[in-house]
C-alpha cells in the first residue's frame, strides 16, 4: 500500500513540474509579443493608426467584418507581407519591423488604409 502511494507521489509530482515548464514558457512567449486588435469594416481599419516599438514582434490581430471582395487581403507594402482575411474570424500578423519607420498598410485595392508607425 506504501509502496503505491509513493509511486502515485511520484507521478503527481512529474505531472506538475511539465505543467509547471508549460505554463512558465506560454506566459513568456505572451509577454513578448504584444497583441493589438484591429477591426476591419465599412471601408476602414480601427484603429487605423498603430504605434509599435521597433524592431520587436508584435502580433496584428484582425478580425474582417466586411464579406465584400475589397476586404479579402491585407497588405503591407513595405514589408512584403500580404495576408488573406477569413471573414468573422481573427487572424493574427506576426510583424516585426525592421527599424523605426511609417510603414502603410491597405487592403489589396488600396481603399482600407492605415499606417504602422514604429519608433
Ligand atoms: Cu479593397
Amino acid at each position: 500500500m506504501t509502496v503505491i502511494l509513493v509511486n502515485l507521489g511520484g507521478v503527481i509530482l512529474v505531472a506538475f513540474i511539465v505543467w509547471w515548464f508549460w505554463m512558465t514558457k506560454a506566459k513568456a512567449q505572451r509577454a513578448g509579443t504584444s497583441t493589438i486588435d484591429i477591426l476591419v469594416d465599412g471601408g476602414t481599419f480601427t484603429p487605423s493608426r498603430i504605434e509599435v516599438a521597433a524592431g520587436k514582434e508584435v502580433a496584428l490581430r484582425f478580425f474582417r467584418k466586411d464579406a465584400s471582395p475589397c476586404a479579402e487581403r491585407v497588405v503591407f507594402d513595405e514589408l512584403g507581407i500580404n495576408v488573406e482575411l477569413p471573414i468573422d474570424q481573427h487572424k493574427d500578423v506576426l510583424i516585426t519591423t525592421p527599424g523605426a519607420g511609417e510603414f502603410s498598410f491597405t487592403c489589396q485595392m488600396q481603399m482600407y488604409r492605415g499606417s504602422l508607425v514604429a519608433k
